[in-house]
């Protein structure tokens, strides 16, 4: 059996996936990319991942590459389905992915749109200054929503499980892409403790230090 490949970067959404691979304790192959380099967009990643982007979990031995983060994420809870990354009862794993899908919608509609303003303005600066304010306001709300949703589990996870799963990552990492983009969070003091609580976990802590040290 060839391992499964996990293709990703460090300082992108790619270390979502890395965190949640780590947490699923699965034995794959990690491969960091740069794409300051231009690596995602060789001919090799493109036959990986004609979208060009990391994330990207390849299957080699059913010829299969997974790309999206929602749809990663339930691969990797569905091949390791006893590390808890997604609840295994129906219900809970629905409102697992439910939440892994608003991350997702949050991430591109807001996020990104703040991190690559220009892209969006053709390169117009004063514009891009305006849009990324607007769409860093909009993460700022969408930070206070999971606030809001936390202060109701006791558990201080988003699904009320005594362990971290998919979606913690998630709001975990969307809460760091609020603080790189300077959105004020001290006050979001039950996403700060699930980004600790998640930060904790020793194989994600793992993931989190190997990140550092490709830089
Ligand atoms: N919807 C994709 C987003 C992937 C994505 O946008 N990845 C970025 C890094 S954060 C990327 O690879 N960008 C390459 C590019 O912009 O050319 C997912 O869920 O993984």
């Amino acid at each position: 059996m060839t391992k499964p490949i996990l293709w990703t970067s460090t300082r992108t959404s790619g270390s979502i996936v890395h965190q949640m691979a780590a947490a699923s304790g699965l034995d794959l192959d990690i491969r960091f990319i740069s794409l300051r380099k231009g690596e995602h967009r060789t001919p090799e990643f493109l036959a990986v991942n004609p979208k060009g982007e990391v994330a990207a979990i390849q299957v080699p031995d059913a010829g299969v590459t997974i790309t999206e983060i929602p749809a990663m994420a339930l691969w990797l809870a569905e091949a390791a389905p006893e590390s808890g990354l997604l609840p295994k009862d129906p219900l809970g794993r629905a409102k697992g992915m439910e939440w892994l899908c608003w991350c997702h919608f949050r991430m591109a509609n807001t996020f990104t749109i703040a991190f690559q303003a220009k892209r969006f303005t053709g390169g117009d600066e004063a514009a891009a200054a305006a849009l990324k304010a607007t769409a860093a306001t909009r993460a700022r709300e969408a930070l206070e929503f999971a606030e809001a949703q936390l202060v109701k589990q006791a558990s201080g996870t988003v699904l009320g499980t005594a362990q971290v799963t998919a979606p913690d990552i998630f709001l975990a990492a969307l809460l760091a892409f609020g603080g790189f983009l300077g959105v004020a969070t001290d006050d979001l003091t039950h996403l700060k403790a699930l980004g600790a609580k998640v930060a904790a976990v020793p194989a994600i802590a793992a993931a989190l230090a190997r990140e550092q040290e490709i830089g």
